[in-house]
Formats: C-alpha cells, sequence, structure tokens
C-alpha cells in the first residue's frame, strides 16, 4: 500500500513536471543536474573596461566560494570609488544643476532586492541599496531619504564632485543642451552578475547616470527588472545605456524572462535589443543615437552580450582568468 502511495505521489509530482516544462519552467532536479554537468562556476561578467578590475575584486570573494552577492558588492565598490572613473559614484559627472546623483541596485539569489535612487554625498551607493535590502522593510530608498538612511547606518557624508567634473559641467552649462550621445560618456554604469561556487546568481548595478540629467531623474540602474534582474532559477543580466530606453522594455527581466523560455543567454540579449530598435523605429526616433547594451549569465555558466551600436565591451572572469570582450551589436 505504502508503495503505492508513494508511486501515486511520485507519478503526481512528475506529472506536475512535465505541465510546468510544457510553459517553459524547467524542474529544480532538471537545474541543478544542467549546473553540476556544466561546472562552468564560479563566473563574473561586468560591463565596460573597468569591469577587468571590478571582477578581480569579485573573484577573490568568488575564487574562495564566496556568496555570488558579497561579490558582486565588492566588485562595483572598485569603479564606484575610483575619481577617475567619471559615470560612477565618487568624481561622476553631475546633473544640469552641478550635483552628482547615484543610482544602485542590488539582488540576491532569494530575490531579495535593495535600491537607492538619486543618493547624494555618499561614495559607494551599492552598499546604501543592500543595507536598503538588509536592514528596511522596503526596497527602494530616493534622494534626501535614501542620504538620511545611509547616515543613519554610519556612512560618511562626502563631497563627490571633482575639480574635473566640475569643470566639464561648467563648460557644459555654457551651452547647456541635453543631448546624451551613444558612447560618448565612454565606459557608463557598472552591471555584475555573478554566479559563485554553490550555483547561486546575485547581481549588483550602480552609476552616476546620464552626465547634466535633470535633477531627480533616475535611470534604468536603479531600477530591479530594469537595469538588473536575477532569477536563481535561471539568470541574471544587467544593462548599461540610455536607461530610458531599458525602462521601456523592462529590459533585464525581459532577458531572464526570455532565458526562461530556452533562449540562450546571447539569443535573449539579441532579443531585448531587437525589442528597443523595433520600438525606436515605431516612435520614429533615431537609433543611431540610441546605445542599450545587455550582458547575461544562466544558471549554467553560459553568458551572452549583445549591444545596439559597436563601442560596448564587458569583462569576464572564471577559472581561465579575466578578460575584456567586445560585444556584439545591430547596427552594423
Ligand atoms: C542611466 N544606464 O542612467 C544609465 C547610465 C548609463 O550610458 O549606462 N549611461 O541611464
Amino acid at each position: 500500500m505504502s508503495n503505492r502511495r508513494n508511486f501515486i505521489k511520485t507519478a503526481a509530482a512528475a506529472s506536475v513536471a512535465v505541465a510546468l516544462n510544457s510553459f517553459g519552467v524547467k524542474s529544480e532536479e532538471e537545474i541543478n543536474t544542467v549546473v553540476s554537468k556544466k561546472g562552468k562556476k564560479p563566473i563574473v561578467l561586468s560591463t565596460w573596461n573597468f569591469g577587468i578590475q571590478a571582477n578581480e575584486a569579485a573573484w577573490e570573494i568568488l575564487k574562495n566560494k564566496g556568496r555570488a552577492l558579497d561579490a558582486v558588492e565588492a566588485g562595483v565598490k572598485i569603479p564606484e570609488g575610483d575619481p577617475t572613473e567619471r559615470s560612477v559614484g565618487y568624481g561622476g559627472r553631475p546633473d544640469r544643476d552641478g550635483r552628482v546623483t547615484l543610482d544602485s541596485c542590488i539582488m540576491d539569489e532569494q530575490a531579495n532586492i535593495g535600491s537607492v535612487g538619486c543618493l547624494e554625498n555618499i561614495k559607494h551607493p551599492i552598499s546604501v541599496a543592500r543595507a536598503v535590502m538588509e536592514k528596511t522593510p522596503h526596497v527602494m530608498l530616493v534622494g534626501d531619504g535614501a542620504l538620511q538612511f545611509a547616515l543613519s547606518q554610519g556612512f560618511k557624508r562626502e563631497n563627490l564632485l571633482t575639480e574635473e567634473s566640475e569643470k566639464e559641467w561648467k563648460e557644459w552649462l555654457k551651452d547647456s543642451k541635453y543631448k546624451p550621445i551613444a558612447n560618448i560618456e565612454n565606459h557608463d554604469t557598472i552591471g555584475m552578475i555573478a554566479l559563485d561556487a554553490d550555483g547561486n546568481l546575485s547581481g549588483a548595478c550602480t552609476t552616476s547616470g546620464m552626465a547634466f540629467k535633470m535633477h531627480g531623474r533616475l535611470g534604468d540602474s536603479p531600477i530591479i527588472g530594469a537595469g538588473l534582474f536575477v532569477d536563481n532559477e535561471i539568470g541574471a543580466a544587467t544593462a548599461t545605456g540610455h536607461g530610458e530606453e531599458v525602462i521601456r522594455i523592462s529590459g533585464c527581466h525581459l532577458v531572464v524572462e526570455l532565458m526562461r523560455q530556452g533562449k540562450s543567454p546571447q539569443k535573449a540579449c539579441e532579443e531585448a535589443v531587437a525589442r528597443i530598435v523595433k520600438l525606436t523605429k515605431n516612435r520614429n526616433k533615431e537609433l543611431k543615437d540610441i546605445q542599450v547594451g545587455f550582458i547575461a549569465l544562466n544558471k549554467k555558466g553560459e553568458y551572452g552580450s549583445y549591444c545596439i551600436q559597436g563601442g560596448f565591451n564587458y569583462a569576464i572572469h572564471d577559472d581561465t582568468g579575466n578578460r575584456l570582450i567586445d560585444a556584439e551589436f545591430f547596427l552594423k
């Protein structure tokens, strides 16, 4: 009798698994088998040239079997703290009022999320985003509220506007024209996604946003689902480029959902870019003025990237080393 009961239970479980699979959802067992077969972990990916150094910091944690969440936070803190990187953290270009306002978000393997937007005077917004995730009942804090929270957590108030960035802003004020041009701001946002030795995924994304934006403007980078998304059963994705375009398609959530449907990370990024291309054309906007790049990683440790136009690269670190790859692009 107990055997029969077990048989019925097993058969019922199997039919649930089959039913789920017909919707493109993999059973946990299936996913775990794939992960252990592939063994391409740990692995970390991040956007732009500065991803190389950021990956080094992340790899220190990953190679010692550390958690992907700790790795991505440590990784993106490198460009955040570097005043020569003019589009992230300290030394980032200000908004049109001369204020450096930072956007960051972080997501772990359990879908815990934290985010800050338009945060001023704090050098490491990613750590504030993590504190929002771990120490508050909320997922997103912006502006003065985010600053007050950061100070209450012991973060130091600092001036983030460097002489160089201030000079550029004063130059910009002469014309005061806001027209972000693809790749001109070079090095942009750092988005980082990692798969750790335990097979868990996490991601982080942090930026000073578009230079000379309106005060209070948020891009995709602090928005979970736009600039970053992680689903520990499927994969992770992060974005760089014109945030408005990424938000328009819920970019990184879309990339992960496409992977859930069985697309490779590469194909998923291509399809998300294709969506932006189509919308841009439908809206009679110029594609040549837009840059968006996605990077994606799946649960097996496979990765891919795609962007609208050439010039975007990303860094990847696994047990074979750390390297920079030019992303494939749409506009030839
Ligand atoms: C934003 N995606 O604020 C960010 C910044 C960026 O090219 O990556 N700029 O829209």
